[in-house]
């Protein structure tokens, strides 16, 4: 911070939260934001929350609707008319009536939501919640806005450098020692440092090994600006160069990174989490677990620097007015769905070990923090199977078609029972002493991917999607503001 953009970046946010606060006065609003990286159940999430609400779905724990006093809630056109409509309806059909999960989100997002609802005395009051979905390779970009193309570079490198990530950096690796930083702009070389670099960053995305640390976001989800020049720069190697000099290849790729950052960082950061006032940040720990303790461990640094970029602290009026802030952070472990609910607790550990140093900020600034392992939209059944003498706690569902265990493949159609393995008692054992598929056949853990589940009938006539903690989770994000 510091620099003339920021501050005025910092006085635009200001008018704006003034703007908001005003309106919110009389017309109290909730902006939540679900924060997830690529793949996490953003959009499962957002889908199954908004149906659960307009449905009056089975939610003991969400107070407010349990005893009766929400009277109806319902879709109303958005606030911001320039950010497309979040597809509620589409996604909607694809998990009941074709029991398929969403496409990953390709562009941002947006659904309000309004609810009716009688507060604990007695009186008619509405509530409004904003919700907006963005493909999670986004996230990732927001860490860079505090680093120089000179620091980027350098911890891009040094993260090629480590572990599964070496040997898949190896092609880009080679191309990157016949570059110089001061050798004259070369646009060629750019494009092919570009190619090579995301070439990189796809590998490490694979489920085999399941990456997550992967800036920046638009490489692996370019929409628009694919083959701009914002998106054709790639790390240089610059110990010892000095400064690279006007017309060189190194002060072209810095000054494309900073037009990265311009044209589509602080864009995203202004229009969307700046405005922030609470967050569930949705974790997928199963398919690092599925991976090994490498993918644990990028994920840990994946999680670090985002919530880096987190503004927390109690909203209080003067806190509201000059800087907007995010009261109410959750953190949930998402597919909780794939492990008997024995190891639930273990999971929510394991998040919180893995999420320690940010809950601890968090708490510092005066936000309320909580841990949770939920399903957003629950795809198994628990079941116990006979093993010789034992009983061996199971979980049954249709796994996707394509998916296997060993030698055998799903059809999609099929309903198997599997024992995905139980999480230790020690969530340290999970960062390291564990094997996965990025080292060997013979892991610890195999979650499968399982199809959405057959819609149960509802109260109402409409279908209901079964969860796990879905309530709690409501409960913690929006009970306060119906009481
Ligand atoms: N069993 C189960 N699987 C889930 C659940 N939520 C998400 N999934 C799985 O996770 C995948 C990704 O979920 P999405 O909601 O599309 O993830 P996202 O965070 O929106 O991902 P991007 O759009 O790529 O950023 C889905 O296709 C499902 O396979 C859940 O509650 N239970
Ligand atoms: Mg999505």
């Amino acid at each position: 911070m510091g620099t003339l953009t920021d501050i005025t970046e910092e006085i635009r946010l200001t008018g704006r939260a003034l703007g908001e606060f005003g309106r919110h006065l009389f017309n109290p609003t909730v902006r939540l934001g679900v924060t997830g990286l690529s793949g996490a159940g953003k959009t499962v999430f957002i889908t199954a929350l908004v149906h659960q609400l307009l449905h009056g779905g089975r939610l003991p724990v969400f107070e407010a609707l349990a005893s009766g006093r929400i009277a109806r809630a319902r879709l109303e056109p958005q606030p911001d008319d320039g950010v497309p409509r979040f597809d509620y309806e589409t996604h909607l059909r694809a998990l009941t009536e074709e029991r398929r999960w969403p496409e990953s989100t390709s562009r941002i997002s947006e659904l309000r939501l309004v609810i009716d609802y009688q507060s604990a005395r007695g009186k008619n009051r509405t509530l409004t919640l904003d919700i907006v979905d963005y493909p999670g390779e986004w996230l990732l970009d927001l860490p860079l806005l505090s680093m120089s193309y000179a620091q980027w570079s350098a911890s891009t490198l040094k993260l090629s450098q480590s572990g599964p990530r070496a040997m898949l950096a190896a092609p880009w690796h080679r191309h990157l020692a016949t570059l110089s930083p001061t050798a004259p702009e070369d646009e060629q070389a750019a494009v092919q440092a570009a190619r090579l670099f995301t070439e990189y960053l796809q590998a490490c995305r694979n489920d085999r090994y399941a990456m997550r640390m992967l800036p920046p976001g638009r490489f692996l989800m370019p929409g628009d600006l694919a083959g701009s020049p914002a998106l054709t720069f790639a790390p240089l190697e610059l110990s010892g160069a000095g400064h690279a000099p006007p017309g060189s290849l190194g002060a072209m790729m810095q000054r494309r990174y900073e037009a990265y950052k311009d044209v589509v960082v602080r864009p995203f950061y202004r229009e969307h989490f700046a405005r922030l006032d609470r967050q569930i940040v949705l974790v997928d720990a199963l398919a690092a677990f599925n991976a090994g303790p490498a993918a644990v461990k990028d994920l840990e640094g994946a999680l670090a620097a985002i919530l880096g970029s987190f503004r927390t602290g109690r909203a209080t009026f003067t806190s509201t007015l000059f800087r907007p802030r995010i009261d109410r952070i959750l953190f949930a472990a998402t597919k909780a769905d794939h492990l008997h609910h024995t190891s639930h607790d273990r999971l929510e550990r394991f998040l919180a070990r893995m999420t320690e140093r940010a809950i601890e900020r968090a708490k510092f600034s005066g936000a309320a923090v909580d841990v949770v392992a939920l399903a957003a939209v629950r795809a198994t059944k628990e079941a116990t199977a006979a093993r010789g003498r034992d009983k061996l706690p199971v979980i049954t569902g249709t796994p996707l078609a394509g998916e296997a265990l060993g030698e055998d493949r799903f059809d999609g159609e099929a309903e198997v029972a599997s024992f995905p393995g139980d999480l230790p008692e020690d969530p340290a054992v999970l960062f390291d002493g564990f094997k996965g598929l990025a080292a060997t056949r013979e892991t610890d853990y195999r979650f499968l991917r399982f199809r959405p589940p057959p819609p149960e009938p509802g109260r109402t006539g409409t279908p209901t999607l079964p969860h796990i903690r879905l309530d709690r989770a409501l409960q913690f994000l929006l009970g306060d503001r119906l009481a």
